[in-house]
């Protein structure tokens, strides 16, 4: 009982207490980004996610057609870290160690999204999240484009820019 009563009083007073000025890093964004405010690395929280999240539909290979993906595009997380001019890649890193490279053109070119919503609700582990690759029909490699199916890549941890 004394232990419940003690879990009980700290969930209580942590709830209570003053907010972290930053939440929990869903992705770390790394390497040559050049934006000044930006520094050497840049968090992507959940109230990024909340601020800079757009929504669009796409054809997941792996849960059906037609779905709602919501999260940050690569091209507007390009805008904002300022990639250096140097750069040439956008690599993607997950928690299992899986990496996907991508060309900066085509992270420019299409809507590949750091996904973190699907029809509305947040993806969970079991679905690819809490941050997974959404690629939309255009980028596809059956239409020439630079995405195979596998590399919808589930658990995304980090975005390097290389
Ligand atoms: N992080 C991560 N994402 C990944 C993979 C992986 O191993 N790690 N495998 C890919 C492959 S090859 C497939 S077939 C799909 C579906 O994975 P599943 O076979 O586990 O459902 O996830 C893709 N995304
Ligand atoms: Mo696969």
């Amino acid at each position: 009982f004394v232990l419940v009563a003690v879990v009980m009083v700290a969930t209580l007073l942590a709830s209570c207490g003053p907010k972290a000025p930053s939440g929990e890093a869903l992705v770390t964004v790394k390497g040559k980004i050049g934006a000044k405010n930006v520094g050497e690395t840049y968090v992507l929280d959940q109230a990024a996610f909340d601020a800079k999240s757009v929504e669009l539909t796409y054809n997941d290979p792996w849960m059906g057609d037609g779905l709602k993906y919501k999260g940050i595009l690569l091209k507007d997380l390009i805008t904002l870290v300022k990639p250096t001019s140097d750069v040439t890649t956008v690599s993607l890193v997950a928690v299992d160690g899986m990496t996907l490279d991508i060309a900066l053109a085509d992270a420019q070119n299409y809507d590949l999204m750091l996904a973190r919503w699907v029809d509305g609700e947040l993806l969970t582990e079991e679905n690819g999240g809490p941050v997974k690759l959404a690629a939309p029909e255009d980028s596809k490699d059956k239409n020439n484009g630079p995405i195979k199916d596998e590399n919808w890549m589930w658990w995304i941890k980090s975005v390097d820019f290389k």
